[in-house]
């Protein structure tokens, strides 16, 4: 039977073959978690959690073939095996011809940053990510964000939320020159705004931007085999293509990326850097000698180039994987949406992003009512899900003030090959007990702050 994504429910295309048992404490012992955990969820030990809808970060389920790749794992220094077979992976499946290694996403961040930005230099992007906008400002660089106005909406149901402003863009030539600007950040399924993706046809028209401007486009490529299953079943003219061959043409239409494998790639660790031109990739090996390790290892073992290869082509070649995935998140935003839980539309690739602003109108910004929301959800019923708003944007880094942004919300976001229906059903009534009785929730105060990405590590008590 042909397989109609548009249509067909699709069914897991795998079985469960290996189970990890989940405990679950009792309310007063997750009362007592969270405030030991100043209520952070990133502070939390995960035996305390009984669902992890943290983050898709690290936590899928690897196949049985690629923990039969661990075992394969050639961990000579030099030259390992399995580098060519990931090298050959990321030829075959997103079409660069060189790639670097590295231990996960922001290694890659880190050494792109360095080897395109100096200081002053002005980088746009389709909204901000917090590793790879910290990576852009430590390179002396200010992220700009030129992402379409209905990705700070979440109740705009535009179809391609990712998509870039090719308005924003030249507004930012004309004010800054081309020789401030070394490249475009395009972000696939953009995380921070609710896990949306951009069109094709936007990427062509920003090719034609960036060509005649001679600005590169470099993706980040940690979701883009999701951001190509929306091309395949929202943009006219890509139904019958192949997952592969979409992410494809993405790449061929870019100078490059780096990738977080931790997510898309389906391993628990690892990343690169890829890209066609030779000087790029000569300045990379450099450097990455440097922080992560051989050129040829990038920081990882030889298993994790191994499972890295083996996951790429697993997410990519046969087109169910990516489509049941996608399910799976839509049929809990749903859940979610038939009991009037505020959510992000259009439902993301990655996570359901419950809208905090509105579940919680009555507390206001700095009172970080996403942070509380996370903290009240854990102790409703033992899930963790994470803040994306206030906390997570940080300070602005000339005045040192909050940034409030239009979105404040808080990422239930789901491990791939994880979690079954039941799971859901119990995260949908859970969610549902706590909208019943938000009225009483209260806000949070800092009392820790760091200095960088503060939502990692940041203390708070509730407001008195
Ligand atoms: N994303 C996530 O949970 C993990 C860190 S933040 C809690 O969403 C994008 C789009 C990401 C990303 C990480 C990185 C960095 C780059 N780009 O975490 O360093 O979503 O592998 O990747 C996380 P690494």
């Amino acid at each position: 039977m042909a397989l109609d994504l548009k249509k067909a429910f699709v069914p897991p295309p795998y079985k469960i073959k290996a189970i990890e048992p989940l405990y679950t404490l009792s309310h007063a012992e997750r009362e007592r978690a969270i405030q030991s955990a100043h209520y952070n969820t990133f502070l939390l030990p995960s035996s305390d959690v009984y669902m992890d809808l943290l983050t898709d970060s690290g936590t899928a389920a690897m196949s049985d073939y690629q923990w039969a790749g661990l075992m394969m794992g050639d961990e000579a220094y030099a030259g390992s095996l399995n580098f060519d077979h990931l090298e050959e992976a990321v030829r075959d499946v997103f079409g660069y011809r060189y790639i670097v290694p590295t231990h996960q996403g922001r290694g890659a961040e880190h050494i792109l940053s360095k080897i395109l930005i100096h200081s002053g230099d002005v980088i746009p992007g389709n909204m901000y990510f917090t590793t790879t906008k910290l990576h852009q400002e430590l390179a002396g660089g200010t992220f700009s964000d030129v992402i379409i106005d209905e990705a700070h909406d979440s109740l705009s149901d535009h179809p391609f939320k990712g998509n870039v402003d090719l308005k924003k863009c030249e507004a930012l030539v004309q004010k800054y020159t081309t020789q401030k600007i070394p490249y475009i950040n395009l972000q696939a399924c953009v995380n921070m705004a609710g896990g949306q993706p951009f069109s094709l046809e936007n990427l062509k028209a920003l090719r034609e931007f960036s060509n005649r401007y001679q600005i590169k486009i470099i993706l980040d490529a940690t979701r883009v085999v999701e951001n190509a299953h929306f091309i395949k079943v929202r943009e006219k003219g890509y139904e019958a293509w192949p997952i592969v061959s979409i992410v494809r043409e993405i790449c061929s239409l870019t100078d490059g990326c780096f990738m977080s494998a931790k997510k898309d790639a389906l391993v628990n660790i690892g990343g690169f850097l890829a890209m066609n031109d030779e000087y790029f990739f000569t300045e990379a090996k450099a450097l990455v000698v440097i922080f992560e390790g051989l050129h040829t290892y990038g920081g990882l073992a030889g298993r994790d180039l191994e499972a890295m290869a083996r996951g790429l082509y697993e997410a990519t070649c046969d087109d169910r994987f990516v489509a049941h995935r996608i399910q799976q998140v839509e049929e809990f935003g749903k859940k979610l949406m038939q009991r009037d839980i505020p959510i992000v539309k259009p439902i993301g690739g990655h996570a359901v992003f419950i809208d905090a602003k509105r579940f919680l109108p009555h507390l206001s910004q700095d009172l970080f009512p996403a942070q509380a929301l996370a903290a009240e959800i854990y102790v409703e019923s033992g899930i963790r899900s994470m803040e994306r708003g206030v906390v997570s944007s940080g300070r602005d880094k000339i005045t040192g003030e909050n940034i409030y942004p239009k979105l404040e919300l808080v990422r239930l976001t789901i491990p791939r090959r994880v979690y079954t229906q039941e799971h859901f059903e119990y995260a949908t009534q859970a969610i549902h007990e706590v909208y019943l009785r938000r009225n009483a929730i209260k806000g949070l105060q800092m009392t820790f702050e760091p200095k960088q990405l503060r939502f990692f590590q940041a203390h708070f008590q509730p407001i008195s």
